[in-house]
């Protein structure tokens, strides 16, 4: 299945953008009422597929674990490939008075197959001064580009294909500091961390086309023809590849404590990130926040986006057969509460927000809540609550969950909870200065 490969760029867009129409038409008529949802049964993430209960951490480990992941490549996300083993990583700037003084600022270039002139992306990482090294540090890829995390003006500012302004698809000084309040930068340095972020399209441009200048396409084993093979890697493949190799050269600065790295997300790069979390057991923590629909959300769950309409407005996030499940969910092999079970025996939090009814909140927390037998096996506690919480009251320990008051984002007190979830589940770095 090749879908939209053969067509022309121009052609493609326009279809695009039909599809995120027909997507927001959908978001009026989807279920968003909870007597509407329709009873289901979730596979049960400590059965074997040969029907064996799973009785003790060890087997699930070793068998049960890559059992579920293969599933999860086969079905939902596709396979990736291994590290490339020419993967280079260049430091090309160093500030270390940046932000006032507040933080040593890096940019390492990150050349995906070695060559300068394929596939590459930088790694933006701020290290607070006057903290003790090696720190451990948040990592989480970006919507647009690095230069909008911060106002800092010694940030590069991408020069890869940005979804706004549509007119030109190319970032400008403009855009400087724009989410900055979705990073809280600052807040995160003064708390002792460092913070690392790279621009998720310059790993693969957010678009049906994108692949074809991507890693994606570089990396694809037999070629283009393989990229839509039932199983291949999407997308979010893709961009969790390249937070693993974040997570490679973290390993080799001295200046980072890499057993003790934050792995976070929003939305489809909440999605990103629990599927890095789960293929990459080095990160530590894993975050999500209002990941959704092939994210944190239960899949079977008729409330908020579906798999069909996912698929059908980001056919090139998923693998090609994760289509086949549109309209189809009970059919799937696995359900994402075991998507966080792949998390286990490390900590892992859910976050939603209450106005974001697309996201399924409530599927967001059952997700969560079903992942606790797993961690149960692990002698881990679990979210302590069996239903869902009021707004903004944290509620877990290894597996944490909070609903925000409001909508779609991530704010300050997102960020407090997840800084105070890392305080507790990493030795607390004393903050600098
Ligand atoms: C929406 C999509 C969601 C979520 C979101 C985002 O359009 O339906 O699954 O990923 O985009 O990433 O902002």
């Amino acid at each position: 299945m090749r879908p939209l490969s053969h067509l022309p760029r121009l052609l493609v867009l326009m279809l695009s953008t039909i599809a995120l129409e027909d997507a927001d038409a959908q978001r009026k008529d989807v279920n968003q009422d909870e007597s509407q949802v329709v009873a289901y049964t979730l596979p049960d993430p400590l059965k074997l597929a040969n029907g064996q209960p799973v009785t003790t951490a060890e087997q699930w480990q070793k068998e049960r674990r890559p059992e579920l992941l293969e599933l999860f490549r086969s079905n939902v996300y596709g396979h990736s490939p291994a590290r490339v083993p020419e993967t280079r990583f260049q430091v090309a700037q160093v500030d270390p008075q940046a932000l006032g003084g507040l933080a040593t600022r890096k940019e390492i270039n990150v050349f995906f197959t070695g060559a300068a002139a394929g596939p590459r992306m930088t790694l933006l990482l701020y290290v607070p001064n006057g903290a003790t090294k090696p720190v451990p540090a948040f990592l989480g890829p970006n919507f647009d580009g690095n230069q909008t995390v911060n106002a800092d003006p010694g940030i590069t500012i991408t020069t890869a294909w940005t979804r706004t302004p549509a007119e030109t698809h190319s970032a400008d000084e403009s855009t400087r500091g724009k989410s900055a309040s979705r990073w809280e930068v600052e807040k995160v340095l003064m708390r002792g961390y460092a913070t690392a972020t790279f621009y998720y399209g310059e790993v693969e441009p957010d678009h049906a086309e994108g692949w074809k200048t991507s890693l994606r396409a570089a990396l694809s084993p037999k070629g283009a023809d393989t990229v839509f093979a039932d199983d291949a890697w999407g997308a979010i493949g893709a961009w969790s590849y390249a937070l693993s190799r974040a997570l490679d050269y973290l390993e080799t600065d001295k200046d980072i404590d890499a057993k003790h790295v934050a792995l976070h997300g929003h939305s489809r790069l909440g999605k990103t990130a629990l599927w890095a979390g789960a293929s990459d057991e080095r990160f530590a923590i894993v975050i999500s926040n209002d990941s959704g629909e092939g994210g944190a959300a239960l899949t079977r769950r008729n409330f908020g986006e579906t798999t069909a309409i996912i698929t059908k407005s980001f056919p090139h996030w998923f693998c090609p057969r994760y289509a086949t499940y549109a309209n189809a969910a009970d059919k799937l092999p696995i359900d994402q509460h075991e998507l966080i079970a792949l998390m286990a025996p490390r900590p892992v939090y859910v976050a939603s927000a209450s106005e974001d009814l697309w996201a399924d909140p409530k599927g967001e927390f059952l997700s969560a809540k079903n992942a606790e037998p797993v961690y149960r096996l692990f002698g881990k506690a679990g979210l302590g609550v069996d239903e869902p919480p009021a707004a903004d009251h944290p509620v877990g320990d290894v597996i944490g969950y909070h609903l925000r008051t409001g909508k779609h984002d991530i704010t300050a007190y997102d960020w407090e909870q997840y800084l105070n979830f890392a305080d507790r589940h990493f030795a607390k770095p004393k903050a600098p200065r």
